[in-house]
């Protein structure tokens, strides 16, 4: 106990705590943030069907699953590295994959296993059994509900998200798609977001919701896995709503500069060219090379990466997609096994009490705080042998705000000249930059913009010879 304490305190080893700047992250988004990397599951009717957009007239015993295995799911998962997996409940053709007590287009109405499947149960507890967590999308947009279109439709939305949301544990993430068409008497909804969003907020309190203005975190703006280089965790939501009338495509790829909330970027996109399994596009599955470019983009640029990976009209991921993911994971795991910066030795002038060594001790919680009223802090890192990199991670300690708004990498050459080696603006999370081959026994940061004192808890180097692109 006593030791615990004291290993609290040597961490924070504080005395005059940084005070925290602009909007923060609450505890779980700190802690959604850093699982980096979440599977999507698109499946339902359309995978039977070959459709991306059903249209709710399907007949309930279209859904077939021969062989569905969630717990397969839930494995690959794990096994690639994903700290959670996103399952679409209900896609926009209305198609329950629960029995939805609200509606009459669900499995409790299909013949596959006589009307007692439920596919939330099998994974809610495949997930619970892996060690993953489990999340949750539902379409507003239903194209089956009589009531789309009227006022009692938000109150059979409110409801179904009760019923999905209320009994099946803890859940880690409510996906609000924000496409908004007719219903199948032609007319629109006017959502009630508010309603939507206390109802979730009232079953699963840790939840984090994502639209396109959050408040959870906040759709990137696109659907090809990519985030902007300059991305502030920061928005400014106000006046917006999911969907109908979004913020302007370049807050939601960018975020915006000292915004009013903290709505973090998430970056969906498809494994394959459908969100949906289709046998022609087996072929077509995404190369490792584009996967490691997706993640440099996304969990490299201070996003997360919400990767699907529909499974098939068997219920299982196919082989095409699973190897690809074991190979994913093989190669970041080679990529990042050696952190050529740990322990290195850090000086930096400006800092209250919060070592600069912080930096390279290869832990999130302790951290280097520059002083207040320092506009331009620099950081020199030395090794004791040459060291060969290509990739430079640098992280900000997130709990206290992000800060940092420019900077410059530098490199000592063997004649003792500083020279540049690569630049960024924000940092956030997790920034990765790539360079070219750098071999040093001395690097320098130098921070030339910053909303307020920095403060990071981040600074790792890698040499990746997988990844051949330049793009990061
Ligand atoms: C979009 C939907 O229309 C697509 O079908 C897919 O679900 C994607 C993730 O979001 O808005």
């Amino acid at each position: 106990m006593v030791a615990a304490v004291l290993a609290v305190l040597a961490a924070t080893s504080c005395n005059n705590p940084p005070k925290p700047y602009g909007a923060l992250p609450t505890q779980a988004q700190v802690d959604w943030q850093r699982m980096e990397m979440n599977l999507f599951i698109h499946f339902g009717p359309n995978t039977f069907s070959g459709l991306e957009w059903g249209e709710g007239s399907e007949p309930e015993d279209l859904f077939q699953p021969t062989a569905l295995d969630c717990r397969q799911w839930a494995k690959i998962a794990r096994d690639a590295g994903f700290g959670g997996v996103i399952l679409t409940a209900k896609h926009h053709d209305g198609f329950c994959l629960w029995p939805n007590p609200e509606s009459k287009h669900t499995v409790a109405q299909s013949s596959w296993r006589e009307g007692k499947g439920d596919v939330l149960r099998e994974l809610s507890d495949a997930c619970e059994a892996e060690g993953v967590k489990f999340g949750i999308y539902i379409s507003p947009w239903d194209r089956y509900d009589p009531t789309y279109g009227t006022l009692a439709y938000n109150e059979v939305f409110a409801r179904t998200l009760q019923s999905a949301l209320g009994n099946y544990g803890p859940v880690f993430e409510q996906w609000f798609d924000g496409a908004n068409g007719e219903g199948p008497n032609g007319k629109r909804q006017v959502y009630d977001w508010p309603l939507f969003n206390s109802t979730v907020a009232t079953l699963q309190p840790g939840a984090i919701i994502f639209s396109g203005v959050g408040p959870g975190c906040r759709w990137v703006g696109n659907e090809r896995g990519e985030a902007d280089e300059t991305n502030w965790a920061t928005m400014n939501t106000e006046g917006f709503t999911p969907g109908e009338n979004p913020p302007a495509k370049e807050s939601l790829f960018g975020g915006d500069e000292g915004g009013a909330c903290w709505v973090p970027a998430e970056c969906d996109v498809s494994i394959r060219p459908g969100w949906f399994w289709r046998e022609s596009e087996n072929e077509k599955v995404k190369d490792l090379q584009t996967l490691l470019k997706l993640y440099y983009q996304t969990v490299g640029r201070n996003a997360v990466l919400l990767l699907n990976v529909p499974p098939d009209k068997t219920g299982r991921i196919h082989a095409v997609d699973s190897a690809r993911l074991t190979e994913f994971r093989a190669a970041l795991n080679e990529i990042f096994a050696t952190d050529l910066a740990l322990g290195a030795s850090v000086k930096a002038p400006s800092r209250r009490g919060f070592p600069p060594k912080n930096l390279t001790d290869g832990k999130m919680e302790t951290f280097w705080a520059a002083q207040d009223g320092d506009p331009n802090p620099e950081l020199t890192v030395r090794f004791d042998t040459t060291v060969t990199f290509n990739r430079i991670v640098l992280q900000e300690y997130i709990p206290l705000g992000q800060r940092v708004a420019q900077f410059r990498v530098e490199a000592q050459d063997a004649n003792g000249r500083w020279i540049p080696i690569a630049s960024g603006t924000t940092i956030g999370n997790k920034r990765i930059l790539l360079t070219g081959d750098v071999t040093t026994r001395a690097i320098r940061i130098m921070i030339d913009r910053s909303l307020a004192p920095p403060v990071l808890n981040g600074l790792s180097l890698f040499e990746d010879n997988i990844y051949t692109g330049l793009n990061g």
